[in-house]
């Protein structure tokens, strides 16, 4: 019996040279149509007119596939800007990411980090001693691909997210994609938050703490934001990072705890 092809579906969407918005998704052949079409509702849904959309669809032959649990998300009733990034500075000096790392990966995630301004499709990765970007392309970033939850997960994820009140999709699928990070060689600890001036939740995640998900990290109305992955520079091995965030499949089968914190 041959084992059915997996297709990784990404798309992105850009205008005027600079990012708006991405998704990724993994699928069996049935249902890549499906999604596709699903993908390009959301590009067009976002309040700037995208005037280039990608949507790139592709078999992954022989790549195996690593299963993975989601991470546990605790979920901040905090209100305030100003709590809610202490909360997160507190978390990631408790990593042991130094105050002028923490201060740079905050400066480029409120100012866009892309060199030509404005965000950028994929992450930073950052040395957590000086605050240095190591990745390759600073305009980029890097871009975590092939990941998605199956379809048992997707309906528990969504039944959990829901009894705490978190049904948009941004929290489903950034609690995806920082499941993968936080299993990826050599990463410490992520700091997001979403660029999308309408949504002003982020998060700080990590294999040991879980996704901590803080509610305000920015004021309404601002369209900067993006994510950061502390490494330790001087013990880095760049490919093996780069090749799993970027290349190796991952589906999440089963489903963490979900809480508010107390
Ligand atoms: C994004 O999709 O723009 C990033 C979202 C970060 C926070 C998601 C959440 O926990 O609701």
């Amino acid at each position: 019996m041959t084992t059915p092809l997996l297709y990784s579906i990404r798309m992105r969407a850009s205008a005027a040279s600079h990012h708006i918005s991405g998704a990724e998704r993994l699928s069996d052949q049935e249902r890549v149509s499906i999604i596709v079409q699903e993908l390009m509702t959301r590009a067009l849904s976002r309040g700037a007119a995208p005037d280039r959309i990608v949507v790139t669809v592709e078999a992954l032959k022989g790549a195996s596939l690593r299963e993975l649990r989601s991470l546990d998300l605790t979920a901040s009733a905090a209100s305030d800007i100003a709590d809610c990034r202490q909360a997160a500075r507190t978390m990631l000096l408790s990593f042991g990411i130094s105050p002028l790392a923490i201060e740079a990966a905050f400066q480029h995630l409120d100012d866009g980090p892309a060199p030509s301004g404005g965000n950028m499709r994929g992450a930073m990765i950052m040395d957590a001693a000086s605050g240095t970007r190591l990745e390759p392309d600073h305009e980029r970033g890097v871009r975590v691909s092939r990941f998605d939850w199956s379809d048992a997960a997707s309906g528990e994820i969504d039944r959990s997210l829901a009894r705490i009140n978190l049904t948009h999709f941004r929290t489903k699928e950034a609690l995806a994609l920082a499941t993968k990070v936080a299993y990826a060689p050599g990463i410490i600890a992520e700091l997001c938050w979403s660029d999308d001036s309408t949504y002003t939740a982020g998060y700080i995640a990590s294999r040991a703490t879980g996704y901590c998900r803080y509610p305000c990290m920015k004021e309404k109305g601002i369209d900067r934001g993006g994510r950061v992955f502390f490494v330790r520079g001087d013990k880095l091995d760049k490919d093996p990072l780069l090749s799993f965030l970027q290349y190796d499949p991952v589906l999440i089968t089963s489903v963490g705890s979900c809480i508010m914190s107390p």
